[in-house]
């Protein structure tokens, strides 16, 4: 019996040069090979999926899986295809041993929907250089611990090919054990959907930039030499490659309850899963661009809790997840995380006051005004979006954006 974190997998073997030596019944479950929803959205995502976990673990059982499910539009890049021997410490120099696999990767990204990489991936450094890669595509990347249900490790090495001591694996242990932290955790949207409210936000601001009330109040607070020259979509320029909603902003692990929130049960059997979020308005500032998410009850399970306090210390009390939007766009030299701030600002100014400053009528609904440039346009029909929750990974220290 294999497991990937409470979750048994099977029928073991490997992809590749060589068969592994034991097999057991398969009974895994992971919602991309099974969540009906999720496989929908999966089929046009362009996804990197890498799995994780000690030689013997099962990952090429998950990988044979995944070609299966998605034929055609996926591909399984091996190490054990290409003979590569993992090296149980984290001393990769060589990293030339990579070379054909890597040609392998670059090769099928942007040709594959689906990228799969099998190997341990217990050295952060490879592990660096393969986000880096995804991130160049614009692919999601998506981790799997694959970890066998029995930790006796004597059995492990019965079931990998490469002849391993107990000792070697001991010395990739410790380092597969850990998480591998993202910059940051949220739902990230579907192509189409992602396309789609894109072309919601550009014609929102091409609304807002014909109205000349909107543009009287706005242009005050925008630093421009000359209100004439002004365009909305030129002053909105700083997009964010694939639109997403944050949840837990980690910063590889320097945000206080990052390891706890990724260690959950609820992250965990949400990862790689579809969730269907509800954009129930559109809001612009002088600063940021931004659609407001209302979470049902499932989705709030992944807000993380300790964001409980927002608006505690003001006299306006939000509830909790009232931060929760996607970034559309941002002024120059504004950062992404300035869209959640406006938006509790404009929440706390809509509370706290009866009536708004002034009002406009665009097609898509009204558009309130709660001074200081900041407007609001609740939606009169939410809007639908389908996205799939994983981290965002990229190089530590990185900008990331
Ligand atoms: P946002 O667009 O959802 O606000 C990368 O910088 C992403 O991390 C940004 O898109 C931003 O998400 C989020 N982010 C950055 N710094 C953050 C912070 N201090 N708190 C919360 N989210 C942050």
């Amino acid at each position: 019996m294999w497991r990937r974190i409470g979750r048994s997998i099977g029928n073991l073997f490997k992809m590749g040069a060589k068969p592994s030596k034991s097999k057991s019944p398969v009974s895994c479950s992971f919602p991309f090979l099974e969540d009906k929803s999720t496989i929908e959205v999966m089929k046009e995502t362009y996804a990197f999926v890498i799995l994780r976990g000690l030689p013997g673990s099962g990952k090429s059982t998950v990988a044979r899986q995944i070609a299966e499910k998605y034929p055609s539009i996926s591909v399984v890049a091996s190490a054990d295809h290409w003979e590569i021997t993992p090296l149980p410490k984290e001393s990769e120099t060589d990293s030339s041993r990579y070379d054909k696999l890597d040609q392998q990767i670059k090769e099928c990204l942007g040709d594959k929907t689906i990228v799969v990489v099998d190997d341990t991936h217990h050295n952060r450094e490879r592990l660096d250089y393969l986000f880096d890669l995804a991130k160049e595509k614009d692919y999601i990347v998506f981790i799997f611990d694959v970890r066998p249900a029995n930790s006796d490790l004597a059995s492990l090495v019965k079931c990998s090919h490469w002849n391993y001591t107990v000792q070697q694996l001991k010395l990739m242990e410790p380092e597969l054990q850990k998480k591998v932290l993202p910059y940051y955790f949220g739902w990230f949207l579907w192509r189409q959907d992602g396309e789609k409210m894109r072309k919601y936000a550009m014609d929102f601001l091409d609304e807002l930039s014909k109205n000349e009330k909107f543009g009287e109040e706005f242009f005050k607070y925008v630093k421009s030499d000359s209100k004439e020259n002004f365009k909305l979509e030129e002053y909105f320029q700083k997009k964010p490659s694939v639109l997403h909603c944050t949840t837990k902003f980690c910063n590889y692990g320097a945000v206080p309850n990052s390891e706890s929130y990724a260690g959950s049960k609820t992250v965990d059997d949400s990862l790689s899963k579809c969730f269907v979020l509800k954009v129930s308005a559109l809001f612009i500032t002088p600063r940021t661009l931004g659609a407001r998410v209302e979470l049902d009850e499932d989705q709030q399970l992944l807000w993380p809790k300790d964001e409980e306090a927002v608006g505690s210390g003001d006299q306006v009390k939000l509830p909790h997840s009232s931060r929760s939007h996607i970034t559309l766009a941002c002024a120059p030299g504004v950062p992404a995380v300035q869209t959640g701030l406006d938006l509790l600002n404009i929440l706390k100014a809509e509370n706290a006051e009866a009536q708004p400053n002034l009002q406009v009528m665009l097609e898509q609904g009204q558009c309130c005004c709660l001074g200081e440039g900041r407007w609001i346009m609740n939606l009169p029909n939410s809007i639908k979006v389908k996205t799939l929750f994983s981290g965002f990974y990229a190089k530590k220290k990185s900008t990331a954006e």
